[in-house]
């Protein structure tokens, strides 16, 4: 991965290599901790944080879901990022705040544990690959289901909860896909492992329902203003995973991998197998949206004062 100079620990900036955790921090033993993934972007207006203010309530959203109050209020956070930042001289970046149960309690009780916060921030490119956007990846429907509300808190962003996703990625990957779609226990189609998905027929786009047990996006959420600014319908339904075989486009939404067109599925060609039209109008203009040049979506920028690079 690409590095930064520093950090945000709990309250401090430290030096990138020396923001450690002991190893018998309860988070890595039991996954007892929540992140987030945020994107900020070069904007016409300077550096900007795209959505911050709901990365940061979900953040602790997730958290209240385990019972695990954070030691910082939503707006310390909100300005940590800043900070960190600015201190780092990023204008574009990926930025991971995660909260976890860190030293001093073993066992599975761990509400006496202590509370660590960090926020880290480094340059990442695309998350699905260089073709991601303009060409497409290939998925693979995976065997493993989405774990569901009576064994975890899939509304919960927890980092214990992805190791249902890192077996879904693992064997998409050795098969040779670029990515996993994972379906629900009912059998209808979840989410991608780390994206939400999407598919147009006839020029209405649909989306599995929140009821499924999938994250609710925020890329997922941006893209359904989007597209009902676009004049298109958006229907949030239970889809069968047939029903991607027949679609004219698919794509996944996240942070990390914005608007990916989705090319082949479990080697059927989606539509015709290239990137679709309205894959390809949504694409624009979230574009726009994060890059500021779209006053409809300017209330979603949280500008950073990122001072210009000196050379
Ligand atoms: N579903 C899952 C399971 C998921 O992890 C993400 C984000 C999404 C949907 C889309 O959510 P949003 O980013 O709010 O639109 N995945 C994050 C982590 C990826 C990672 O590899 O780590 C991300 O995109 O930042």
């Amino acid at each position: 991965m690409e590095q930064a100079d520093l950090i945000w620990h709990n309250g401090e900036l430290v030096a990138w290599e020396d923001a450690k955790v002991h190893v018998l921090s309860h988070g890595l033993h039991y996954g007892t901790g929540v992140f987030e993934g945020v994107r900020a972007y070069e904007t016409a207006t300077g550096p900007a944080i795209f959505r911050h203010q709901d990365h940061v309530a979900r953040l602790f959203r997730s958290a209240d879901l385990y019972y695990m109050p954070l030691p910082f209020t939503p707006e310390e956070l909100r300005q940590a990022a800043h900070d960190l930042l600015i201190a780092n001289g990023l204008r574009e970046c990926y930025i991971r705040p995660i909260a976890f149960r860190g030293y001093g309690v073993m066992g599975l009780f761990p509400l006496e544990a202590p509370v660590d916060v960090s926020i880290a921030a480094w340059p990442w490119g695309a998350y699905l690959g260089e073709d991601s956007k303009a060409i497409g990846i290939r998925a693979k429907v995976a065997s493993w289901r989405r774990m569901n509300g009576d064994s975890f808190i899939p509304e919960s962003k927890a980092c214990g909860q992805y190791l249902n996703s890192i077996l879904a990625k693992i064997e998409a990957h050795k098969a040779g896909y670029e990515e996993a779609i994972l379906l629900d226990q009912r059998g209808f189609v979840g989410e991608g492992s780390g994206e939400n998905i999407f598919l147009v027929k006839h020029g209405v786009i649909h989306t599995p329902s929140l009821s499924g047990g999938i994250l609710e996006g925020i890329t997922r959420n941006s893209v359904m203003r989007i597209a009902r600014d676009l004049g298109l319908d958006v229907v949030e339904r239970d889809i069968a995973r047939t029903e991607l075989y027949a679609a004219d486009e698919v794509f996944v939404t996240g942070t990390a991998a914005e608007i990916a067109a989705v090319r082949e599925i479990d080697d059927h060609p989606v539509g015709e197998g290239v990137r679709g039209p309205v894959t390809a109008e949504l694409q624009r203009v979230y574009e726009d949206a994060i890059r500021g040049r779209d006053p409809r979506y300017a209330e979603w920028l949280d500008h950073v004062a990122v001072p210009a690079p000196t050379v």
